[in-house]
């Protein structure tokens, strides 16, 4: 509490994002319990505001949200609570047409290139719009005019603009966690004329990398033609000064270091390699939520391509992959279930056994920290394939995790992350013979080699991290 009360006297920090950090649901003996939520946004924020206190503002989604905390408040963690949670209560038609059509069929696909999935209907953008203002009264009811306010992603980007207008002078701050499109992609979105100005609410508006940076400034020269200068990253409008910069973000390092080092993560690394060193098996894991942007079935066509130009791999290499169910509700995702499950089948057939070994297995399922972390550390390649990603934590997650420093790490060119974590090997994963051939390299990578490429990159998540991304975000807006 006492990150509260300090809070109180001053400027208070409000968070807002679409998912919210804890949802109330049924256990399947019947139970309610409260669960942290995966994915990236969360992962980063929910330390960031349990250090520093204050408010979040997120759609109130669990199946018992409202049954537990009939006003939609309620303190994290309950029992000695470190921030207010407020939840936001929306419609079957609203989760529809804002977040299932509007946002995930829209915004997500455009902005990670995926142009024959978008579509923007336009009860879509009514819905999105409506929500967005919801949102904003939320914020005006729980929070005052000196706060700090931080909004996030693509669900929101309504909410600078809509708040400005109300509040002129509220510091406001809006990191976009996914890739930013090019002017070319943007000018398929009917609404981007109110997207752009939206975010231009902002005081500072976050990107992941330089060159999301340089996409937006570039389609607010061209789409609302006012100036915006790229070397300083400052946009003039409405008579404010709008700093557009990129703040990388990172993860909770000595956190993800600390779940490797802990002895039962430690025994079940131990567990599985030794399995693996009976039969001379070789271990890549990979990590993803179900995304098409994550490139799970190119990954799954590359190392098909990689058992066959070269054979001697056959019966040593296999590929753990845990794949996290997510947005069900939305038509592609749901059918990407089946076309990973049939694309691991047919990898198996054809250089498995039959009833006997598979060289990939999917856990379809999430997986705890401790779990991940174990995996992370029992591996010898560990491989992200995103087609186009923000930045992509789970490749920094497996990096700090690394502390035998045994595993390599293979990175697709378009994440975010290779920006920094320059030691990784870089792949193109729709380049599936350079895919195959670059996973062979890394494969016969010395174990010094492999060392040394850990410890630079540890190195570097050691000095950046979440915190220090938030740290960044929240000293350029305030
Ligand atoms: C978006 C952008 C950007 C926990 N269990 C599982 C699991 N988790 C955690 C991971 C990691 C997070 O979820 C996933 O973060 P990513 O960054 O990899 O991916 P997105 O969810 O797409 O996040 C992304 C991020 O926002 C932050 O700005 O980096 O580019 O797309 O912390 O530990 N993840 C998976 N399976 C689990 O069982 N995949």
């Amino acid at each position: 509490m006492a990150a509260q009360a300090d809070a109180a006297e001053g400027s208070r920090l409000v968070v807002v994002t679409n998912r919210e950090p804890y949802l109330h649901r049924a256990t399947k003996a019947g139970h309610t319990v409260l669960r942290r939520t995966p994915g990236g946004v969360v992962t980063a924020l929910d330390p960031v505001l349990r250090l520093r206190g204050g408010t979040w503002i997120a759609w109130g989604s669990g199946e018992r949200d409202w049954e537990e905390a009939p006003s939609g408040q309620l303190g994290i963690p309950p029992r000695d609570p470190e921030y207010v949670l407020q939840r936001i209560r929306l419609s079957p038609e609203e989760v529809e047409g804002y977040y299932v059509e509007y946002a995930n069929r829209g915004l997500w696909p455009l902005c990670h290139l995926a142009v024959e999935r978008v579509r923007f209907y336009r009860h879509a953008w009514t819905a999105y719009r409506r929500v967005n203002r919801r949102f904003v009264e939320a914020i005006l009811n729980g929070s005052r005019p000196e706060d700090t306010v931080w909004s996030h992603d693509y669900h929101l980007a309504l909410v600078p603009g809509l708040l400005r207008d109300r509040r002129p002078t509220q510091r406001i701050a809006h990191f976009w966690h996914i890739p930013w499109p090019p002017a070319t992609l943007l000018r398929l979105c009917p609404n981007r004329l109110d997207i752009l100005t939206g975010l231009l609410g902002a005081d500072v508006l976050g990107f992941q990398t330089e060159d999301d940076c340089r996409r937006f400034t570039d389609c607010v020269r061209q789409f609302l033609d006012i100036p915006a200068d790229d070397a300083t990253g400052i946009v003039q409008y409405q008579g404010r000064e709008v700093r557009v910069e990129s703040f990388p973000i990172s993860i909770d390092t000595s956190l993800v270091e600390a779940a490797a080092e802990a002895p039962s993560a430690a025994r079940l690394a131990r567990a599985i390699r030794r399995r693996l060193e009976r039969n001379h098996r070789i271990l890549g894991v990979a990590v993803d939520r179900l995304d098409y942007s994550k490139g799970i079935l190119p990954r799954l066509e590359a190392l098909d391509l990689f058992f066959q130009r070269h054979p001697h791999r056959r019966d040593q290499v296999m590929l753990l992959q845990v794949v996290a169910p997510s947005r069900g509700s939305v038509p592609d995702y749901a059918r990407l279930k089946g076309e990973v499950e049939r694309a691991a089948a047919q990898v198996n057939r054809r250089w498995g056994v039959e009833g006997g070994w598979q060289p990939v297995v999917t856990l379809l399922q999430p997986l705890d920290l401790r779990r991940l972390a174990a995996l992370y550390r029992a591996a010898d390649f560990f491989v992200v394939s995103s087609l186009v990603d923000g930045m992509n934590l789970v490749a920094k997650e497996f990096v700090a995790a690394q502390v035998d420093g045994r595993g390599v790490l293979l990175l697709s060119e378009l994440a975010g992350a290779m920006a920094e974590l320059d030691q990784a090997f870089p792949i193109n994963p729709l380049d599936p013979e350079g895919f195959a051939d670059t996973l062979e390299m890394a494969i016969r990578v010395p174990p010094d080699e492999r060392r040394a490429r850990i410890a630079t990159m540890r190195a570097h998540l050691q000095l950046h991290t979440v915190q220090e991304w938030a740290e960044n975000v929240l000293a350029a807006v305030e």
